[in-house]
């Protein structure tokens, strides 16, 4: 399998993205107490901050806390591609050889094939993805709740964790309350159709409740851990929380 080259971290804090976000250098000093002059103090402040919004939002997030469901002649059909490389470039995976690899803290780490999970219970969503570039779209998706899943393999559901890695080298990693939500799913089907490969077969995370960077696809391997995996993106500078 070849695994796409990741790109360079675009996302330094600079000034630009600082004011973006909602803070000033000045308020920042004014904050702090220090003066925040070079970049490397900016940046270590940025993570400070960052740290500080992730406990914020898990606090402000309850598991009763639903994202919006909208009527099915809302959904797009022609949904857009996202990834950091050309949408010919994504992994196929084989349905016949595919395995979900589980580790962690789970009791039942046997893989599960694509059969086994399609015959897991499964429901639909119709919810808006939005990506952190500036776009969104509301879209169809079917599989089956992640809780469900985690209930049958014995995770620990203590856990603070639940991390994922993808076949293209991709990762993300969420708290274990967004992994438990109803509306977090693994979708195998888009539009009631196979997802297609650029869209993540033989699934996608599909999260509502977060940006579209929190939503892995074509996932590999899943695992149950009390320290915190990052992400792809988040360790190139996005916040890690990101819900919506
Ligand atoms: N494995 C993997 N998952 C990924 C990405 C990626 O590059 N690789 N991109 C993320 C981003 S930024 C977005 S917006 C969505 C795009 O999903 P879509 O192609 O189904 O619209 O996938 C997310 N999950
Ligand atoms: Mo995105």
């Amino acid at each position: 399998m070849q695994v796409n080259e990741p790109p360079k971290p675009k996302f330094d804090i600079d000034r630009r993205k600082l004011l973006r976000s909602g803070l000033s250098l000045g308020a920042l000093t004014f904050l702090t107490g220090c003066d925040i002059s070079d970049n490397d103090t900016v940046q270590s402040m940025f993570a400070v901050v960052s740290q500080w919004n992730n406990f914020v939002q898990s606090e402000l997030f309850g598991a009763a806390r639903l994202a919006p469901e909208y009527p099915e002649s809302m959904a797009v059909k022609d949904f857009r591609y996202n990834a950091w490389y050309h949408a010919d470039q994504a992994p196929l995976l084989n349905a016949a050889d595919y395995k979900l690899e589980l580790s962690g803290l789970i009791d039942t780490k046997k893989p599960w094939s694509v059969s086994d999970l399609y015959a897991l219970p499964q429901k639909s969503q119709i919810t808006r993805h939005v990506c952190v570039e500036g776009w969104s779209m509301i879209g169809k998706w079917t599989g089956t709740p992640l809780s469900e899943l985690l209930k049958r393999v014995g995770a620990d559901t203590t856990a603070k964790y639940v991390g994922f890695v993808c076949a293209d080298g991709y990762y993300e990693s969420i708290d274990m309350a967004t992994a438990l939500h109803p509306q977090t799913i693994m979708a195998y089907q888009l539009s009631d159709q196979i997802l297609p490969a650029k869209y993540g077969f033989p699934f996608k995370i599909r999260i509502p409740t977060k940006l579209g960077f929190k939503n892995p696809k074509f996932v590999t391997a899943l695992y149950v851990t009390n320290r915190n995996p990052g992400g792809f993106w988040v360790d190139r500078g996005y916040n890690w929380f990101s819900g919506i």
